[in-house]
């Protein structure tokens, strides 16, 4: 019996500690998975960074392949060279706190390196600092990801993916989250 109570006790802590993890882990970023949106077109809850202004510019919605759901973004080359970009809405952050950005990349065999930025943004949304990690390229889905803490001045974050102009190719992204780790 006291064995028994002392299973029953850490399966207890076992769960509770899982609940707790669960609740720190909420993921800010809206339409993470790339489910909402046009196919072809523009995923809900994202705008265009720099030169990705529009549709057909270099990034879209696709069924090809998916990490989870049926949707991923896809980042191809468009007709000319540019850099492409995608921002997540801004969320409320606070400074101090720490911050970890993540999206998953699948990269076609011959393609470029993939970006992914976090980035903290004032009460005027203007930039405040961002930091970014580079992909591996492998032809799995590649975690990405970055952590960081919010520097004074944050009123918001938000994350990027990105690719510089001169990173060619085919690249998939799926699964993007920022969580406040601490
Ligand atoms: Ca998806």
């Amino acid at each position: 019996m006291k064995r028994l109570h002392r299973v029953l006790f850490i399966t207890l802590i076992g769960v509770l500690l899982i609940s707790s993890t669960v609740l720190a882990a909420e993921n800010l970023v809206a339409n993470p998975s790339f489910e909402e949106g046009e196919a072809e077109g523009w995923p809900v809850g994202y705008a265009g960074f720099q030169a990705l202004k529009s549709y057909g510019d270099g990034a879209m919605l696709v069924k090809d392949f998916a990490r989870t759901g049926s949707w991923s973004l896809k980042f191809y080359n468009p007709s000319e060279d540019v850099a492409l970009g995608l921002v997540s809405l801004p969320v409320s952050a606070e400074a101090g706190k720490t911050y970890k950005a993540s999206a998953y990349v699948l990269t076609e065999p011959g393609s470029g390196k993939a970006s992914l930025y976090i980035e903290f943004l004032n009460e005027k949304k203007a930039r405040v600092s961002a930091t970014w990690v580079q992909s591996q390229s492998t032809d799995t889905w590649e975690l990405l990801e970055i952590t960081e803490k919010a520097p004074e001045g944050t009123a918001y974050v938000g994350l990027i993916i990105y690719r510089p102009k001169t990173q060619k190719g085919v690249h998939y992204y799926d699964d993007l989250s920022i969580v406040v780790v601490q």
